[in-house]
């Protein structure tokens, strides 16, 4: 197992959710964590309550960003210093889903935003940071997708594009990389409550919370043992993708529900 201490890891995403679990877990195997988002207050109190948890020995830096901004991307990443710039592990994470509309009715902000950041955003971060990785003869890049670029659902269309465009990438990734220590794992799980469907439903809490209704869904923390165990395996081994459901749910669309 490689250990995770003193690396330099770069998580998109890390106000909420998944990217906030893999940053705890990321924390507790004692490795620098650069945490980015747009909401800078929430990063300050997750960077808060791990340095509470780990210890003050924790080093933490903190990014505001939106991905979307290419020129916002490339400034963040080349204005690291040392050992902030030496990223090990890059944690492609931040991505969100906006609507569940017919495509022939779609909102086109939606649609722009969820390719601006899934797809677009992911590519930013991996052509800044990819480089320096190839240069160093080390790291690891980790993006998160999505059962839904693996199966298509009803009003899923722009979002499910984006997630099978994450799965392409990754997949284009790892070829161009053959011949470096780089590696490169797509991690896509099903349903994981978190912030995503209040996004997605614009603030609709009621209507969020409908889509975990009667069944158990996955924890942010259960995605960030998957990114965990993909990481430390020993350097031969690279996990290409690992698709991650609830049992309650056996494809996109199937899910078991209790009354
Ligand atoms: P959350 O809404 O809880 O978290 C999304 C994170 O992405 C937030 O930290 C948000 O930070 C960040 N983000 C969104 N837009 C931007 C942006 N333009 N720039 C920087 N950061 C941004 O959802 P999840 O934790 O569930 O989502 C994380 C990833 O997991 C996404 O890629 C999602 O598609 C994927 N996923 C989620 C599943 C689920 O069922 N929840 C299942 C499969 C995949 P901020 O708003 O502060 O910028
Ligand atoms: C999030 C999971 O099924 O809502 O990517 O698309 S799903």
């Amino acid at each position: 197992m490689v250990s995770l201490q003193n690396q330099i890891v770069l998580i998109t995403g890390a106000s909420s959710g998944i990217g906030a679990a893999c940053a705890h877990v990321f924390a507790g195997a004692g490795a620098k964590l650069i945490l980015a988002a747009r909401r800078y207050e929430r990063l300050q109190q997750l960077a808060d309550e791990l340095t509470k948890s780990y210890g003050n020995s924790l080093e933490i830096h903190l990014l505001q960003l939106d991905v979307r901004d290419r020129s916002a991307v490339e400034s963040a990443i080349s204005q690291l210093s040392p050992p902030w710039s030496d990223i090990d592990i890059l944690v492609n994470n931040a991505g969100l889903s906006r609507g569940l509309d017919k495509l022939q009715e779609g909102n086109f902000q939606d649609w722009e935003e969820m390719i601006d950041t899934n797809i677009k955003g992911l590519l930013y971060l991996t052509r800044y940071v990819v480089p320096g990785m190839v240069k160093r003869d080390r790291g690891h890049v980790v993006n998160i997708g999505s059962i839904a670029g693996h199966q298509t659902y009803p009003g899923g269309n722009v979002y499910c594009g984006t997630k099978a465009a994450v799965r392409a990438i990754s997949e284009g990734l790892k070829q161009d990389l053959l011949g470096t220590p780089v590696r490169v794992t797509s991690v896509d799980p099903g349903m994981v409550e978190t912030e995503f469907s209040d996004v997605r439903f614009h603030g609709d809490r009621e209507r969020a919370k409908k889509v975990y209704q009667g069944l158990t869904p996955l924890t942010p923390e259960d995605i960030a043992d998957v990114v965990f165990f993909c990481v430390t395996r020993p350097s031969r081994v690279n996990i290409s993708e690992v698709l991650l459901v609830p049992t309650d749910q056996a494809s996109a669309t199937l899910v078991n529900r209790r009354a």
